[in-house]
Order: C-alpha cells, then sequence, then structure tokens
C-alpha cells in the first residue's frame, strides 16, 4: 500500500525524499499509478474527481490547514488537515501584522502617501484597543497570546467557549456580549455550514461605529457587499482581507482600489513541503497502528 500525492511540483519533489528516509512508499501524480486499490492515502488540495477505483482508501489529508474546499468524501475514509508548526506561525505573524497596520491606521496612510498627503491622525496606544478573535483553535490561541504581549486587550470566541489561559472566551451562544467593545476583528474561523457568511451586516452591527476587520479565515466567511456598506457607512474604518470571495479578487473589483482596503492574495500561510510530508506520515503511523488520527476532521461539526 502507499500514499498517493497530488500537489504541487515542489511538494512532488521533496515528499518523496522524506518518504525515502522514512521507508515509506509514495506515488506521486495520478498517471503513475498503476494500481488503484494499492493506495490507502491520498494527500491533495482537491482529490480525484471518482474515488471508486481506489478500494483500500483508508484517508485523504488536505494539504493545508483548511478542509472546506474537499468535496463530501465516503463514510468509511477519514479525513485529516494538516497540522503545521510553519502554518500556524506564518497565520499567527500576517494576524500581528495586519492587526498592527489597522491599529496604526496603515490602509489610510498608505493612501496618503499614494496622493503625497502628509496628514497626521491621532496615535492610539495598543493597550487602549480591544481585539477579538473569532475562532480561538491552534492559530487564534497563537495569535492571541503574540497580540496579548504587545498590550493589546484580547478576548476570543470559540463553538465550545473553552477556556485559553489569560484571555476571555465566549461560546457561540455569547457572540453579541463578544462583539460589543471589540475594537479589531480578526477572524480565524473554519469555514463551515455555520461560520458562512458570517462577516456581514448583523456582525458588523454589532461593533462599536470606527471598528477594523482583519479577515485570515476564509473568503465565503465575509459579505463582501455588506463590507463595502459598512466602510461607506463609516461603521467600520477599514478592513485587511487575506481571502475574498471569489478568489482571485476579480480585476476591476472595488475592494481592489478602495483606500480603506488592504488585500493579500491568500498568502496568510502556505505549508511547508517537508512539513506537510512529515504530518502525512504521521497520519499513515497513527492508521496503521489505530491510534488517533493527527488533524482528524470532525465530519458533522466540518472543522
Ligand atoms: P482549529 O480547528 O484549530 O480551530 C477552529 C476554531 O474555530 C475553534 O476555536 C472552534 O471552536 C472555532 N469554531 C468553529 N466553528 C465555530 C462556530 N460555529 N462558532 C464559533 N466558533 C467556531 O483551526 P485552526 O486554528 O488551525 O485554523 C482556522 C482556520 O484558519 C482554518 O480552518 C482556515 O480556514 C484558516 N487558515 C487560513 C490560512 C490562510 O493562509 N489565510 C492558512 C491556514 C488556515 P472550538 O475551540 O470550540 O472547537
Ligand atoms: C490553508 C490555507 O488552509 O493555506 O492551509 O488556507
Amino acid at each position: 500500500m502507499a500514499l498517493l500525492l497530488l500537489s504541487t511540483a515542489e511538494r512532488g519533489e521533496v515528499w518523496p525524499r522524506v518518504f525515502a528516509e522514512a521507508g515509506e512508499p509514495i506515488v506521486v501524480g495520478e498517471t503513475s499509478v498503476m494500481d488503484p486499490a494499492a493506495i490507502d492515502h491520498i494527500a491533495c488540495w482537491v482529490p480525484p474527481h471518482d474515488l471508486s477505483a481506489y478500494t483500500g482508501l483508508r484517508t485523504v489529508i488536505s494539504v493545508g490547514a483548511g478542509v472546506d474546499h474537499l468535496p463530501p468524501l465516503p463514510a468509511d475514509v477519514a479525513l485529516s488537515r494538516t497540522i503545521a508548526p510553519g502554518i500556524e506561525a506564518m497565520v499567527r505573524d500576517w494576524v500581528v501584522m495586519a492587526t498592527l497596520m489597522a491599529h496604526r491606521d496603515m490602509p489610510t496612510y498608505l493612501a496618503q502617501a499614494r496622493e503625497h498627503l502628509w496628514k497626521a491622525g491621532r496615535v492610539m496606544d495598543a493597550r487602549a484597543r480591544t481585539v477579538g478573535i473569532l475562532g480561538m483553535g491552534r492559530i487564534g490561541r497563537l495569535a492571541a497570546a503574540s497580540l496579548g504581549n504587545l498590550g493589546f486587550r484580547v478576548r476570543g470566541w470559540s463553538l465550545s467557549g473553552r477556556p485559553v489561559d489569560g484571555i476571555d472566551v465566549f461560546s457561540a451562544a455569547e457572540l453579541d456580549a463578544f462583539l460589543g467593545g471589540v475594537d479589531i476583528l480578526v477572524c480565524l474561523l473554519p469555514l463551515t455550514k455555520a461560520t458562512h457568511g458570517i462577516l456581514g451586516k448583523a456582525v458588523f452591527a454589532k461593533l462599536p461605529r470606527g471598528a477594523r476587520l482583519v479577515h485570515a479565515g476564509r473568503g465565503a466567511h465575509l459579505d463582501m457587499a455588506a463590507l463595502l456598506n459598512a466602510l461607506d457607512a463609516g461603521w467600520l474604518a477599514s478592513a485587511i482581507l487575506d481571502v475574498t470571495d471569489p478568489e482571485p479578487l476579480p480585476k476591476g473589483h472595488p475592494l481592489w482600489n478602495d483606500p480603506r482596503v488592504i488585500v493579500t492574495p491568500h498568502v496568510a500561510a502556505q505549508t511547508d513541503a517537508r512539513e506537510g510530508a512529515l504530518h502525512a506520515l504521521a497520519v499513515i503511523r497513527a492508521v496503521r497502528e489505530g491510534l488517533p488520527i493527527p488533524g482528524l476532521v470532525a465530519r458533522e461539526r466540518g472543522y
């Protein structure tokens, strides 16, 4: 049995080396598959459309942290998302950067610089701002710790409201209480049925006037029309987005030239090839030994 890798050329070079060191078989690319029944794991962003020939399939491994892009899988195939320290640290860094940019009015100053305009606004201390993080999972907790160290008041929101040391965490039912008083709203949620479109009119309306949005979750969390309305109404001051709906953001889209908005092209993180391969090896060993699968996605929750 072997793992089938369907991914980038770089991973296609690195994974076979890491697998060879571990003595595990790997097949790169669907055209190299001699016997589909001998494939027990597929690592990919998107799996083959028709999985029926892969009769020995045990797991599909998303090469990213998210799994929302994957189609429904057969019930007896486990789904694992890549757990890699590099992904988590990269997203944490992007969120810290974007939160500081939002806090220090960088969308305004970058727009002014394009006009050669020297015009100072009021400078605020980080300690005077509350950052609210939607999604207190692996990445949300890391971001919360770093932002707290910078002096921000940090609070979090998660499905369970599970406590996190030193941070007030609100549960799903406490969304309104969480949003009241949040100056910078950070989205680090997985995209599920329950979180689709969450960044919309109702949530924006619960934030104080002048709040800012930092978004590194998924494009479909965000109602882009509601964002533009909130910016135009002056309710939201700015938005820094790593993800949009659709992606890529089309040429000519109003957000590209909006002086209140900064867009990056879904680059908060990219999975390091070696770390991705190590995650896949951990999954293979766990399945073989009947141990808990790293990054196992709970199908009913969708993350
Ligand atoms: P985790 O699964 O570790 O954490 C998810 C968090 O979201 C948990 O705190 C969970 O609550 C919470 N949550 C899920 N559903 C709900 C809900 N309905 N209501 C309230 N809270 C909810 O995920 P990660 O931290 O590893 O990653 C988060 C997301 O970041 C990924 O799914 C992906 O979309 C995005 N991402 C973006 C990248 C980029 O480049 N822009 C790169 C990598 C990830 P609970 O704690 O109770 O389970
Ligand atoms: C991921 C991503 O999910 O890059 O890893 O968005």
